[in-house]
């Protein structure tokens, strides 16, 4: 059992007032809250061992550098990659996607196909929207039901040997649906295509074993796990990286440079131009063992009972629909109430000093199928309480009877 007070303790923003309420923080979808320990190794890494990386031959370079290579290593480990160099840092999880769908632009061809999932963040749309104009292959959708869980029939009609890449979420950040990301890759995978999971919101809940999953890439932000904002990691099969062209040019990716050719230098740096966020980097692995100190297995059972008390809860309020009702589901509830604009209670219970989500959470498509402008979204975390759902059931109870 998890001491939850103790581990409270260890972030400081949870004991701020937000509107003079005490601080109810139930947006970690969006980002997580960070524990002193990792706002604790950014100062320690500006104050002792700032220099830039891979390039000095002098002391603080060198600790510098052995710094981020161990970060790297330790998120190696953590996802169960094959090698380090699969494990390219990146700035998130757009970031992570958008090399990717840079680097297929160079092998799909008119006719090929993209598959993706109707509950895909817009991260996971745009930009192989993007290279499917760019390179005149076809986007498909694989359909969604009432529930929020994705159609497997309707994907397996779609596969065929025309299709090049499947790329769908390992969980919803709309609906918090957990999506059966390992038949899906074998079912691609039987086809010839790549797969690329979008773990954004996977990694607060659960380690990914890469290896396991066997997925071909799987792209993750730092922020929502603990980490510092603009980190993230893009974890790719060593043969898929060295068949993708570099996403940018500049130092650090080259191995030789003449105004006639260039050469790029060997995995991961290939993918790593210019100086990176070296602080980030470093301090996503304070972040990564942090948390498996506390441990995936207690954060799984913390979120479960969560998740299951907000639910029975919520569902006490007439006219509270919840969207994403399927049965594989992480600590994130998203709901409306009958004839109410979600930013009406978003904004009256923020004022009560509870922070959820309400919009669209980049995922309109998902708006669009279930007929509404956006959603109430509170997203759970290992550090949250029963108490804190308690209150914001009766804050939304409130707003409800303001507002009708
Ligand atoms: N979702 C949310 O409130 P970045 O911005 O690159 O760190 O992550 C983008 C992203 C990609 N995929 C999924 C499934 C996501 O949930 C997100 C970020 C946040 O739901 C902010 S929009």
């Amino acid at each position: 059992m998890l001491d939850i007070q103790k581990i409270r303790a260890d972030f400081p923003i949870l004991s701020e007032k937000v509107n003079g309420k005490p601080l109810v923080y139930f947006d970690n979808g969006a980002t997580s809250q960070k524990p002193q320990i990792v706002i604790d190794a950014i100062a320690t890494y500006y104050q002792e061992i700032n220099a830039n990386i891979h390039r000095g031959v002098h002391t603080l370079s060198q600790l510098a550098t052995d710094a981020y290579e161990i970060s790297r290593v330790k998120i190696q480990h953590h996802i169960n990659a094959k090698f380090s160099h699969e494990v390219l840092f990146t700035s998130g999880t757009t970031h992570g996607i958008n090399l990717v769908t840079n680097g297929f632009a160079s092998i799909l061809k008119p006719g090929d196909e993209v598959i993706v999932s109707s509950l895909e963040h817009h991260s996971n749309i745009v930009p192989w929207q993007m290279l499917c104009e760019k390179t005149g292959a076809t986007l498909k959708v694989i359909p969604m039901d009432e529930n929020g869980e994705l159609i497997m029939n309707a994907f397996d009609a779609l596969l065929s040997e025309k299709t090049k890449v499947v790329t769908v979420n390992h969980i919803s950040n709309a609906l918090g649906i957990i999506n059966p990301i390992k038949y899906m890759i074998e079912k691609a995978h039987a086809v010839g295509a790549a797969v690329l999971i979008d773990g954004a919101q996977a990694v607060p809940h659960l380690k990914p074993d890469v290896q396991d999953l066997d997925c071909d890439f799987y792209a993750f932000s730092g922020h929502k796990m603990c980490g510092p904002t603009g980190t993230g990691i893009l974890y790719g099969k060593e043969e898929w990286l060295n068949k993708l062209p570099p996403y940018q040019g500049g130092g650090e990716m080259i191995k030789e440079v003449t105004f006639e050719k260039t050469t790029y230098a060997d995995l991961p740096h290939k993918f790593e131009a210019g100086t990176p966020n070296i602080a980030g980097g470093i301090v996503l692995g304070t972040a990564v063992d942090y948390l498996n100190h506390i441990g995936f297995h207690n954060i799984q059972k913390q979120e479960e009972k969560l998740l299951e008390h907000a639910t029975k809860r919520l569902l006490e309020i007439e006219g509270l629909k919840i969207y994403g009702t399927g049965k594989n589901k992480a600590s994130v509830v998203s709901f409306n109430i009958d004839g109410i604009h979600p930013y009406d209670i978003g904004s009256i219970i923020d004022k009560l000093g509870i922070a959820v989500r309400t919009g669209h959470h980049c995922a309109q498509p998902i708006m669009n199928f279930f007929c509404i402008p956006g959603t109430i979204r509170a997203s759970f975390s290992f550090y949250n309480t029963i108490e804190e759902i308690d209150i914001m059931v009766e804050a939304v109870k409130k707003a409800k009877t303001m507002l009708s």
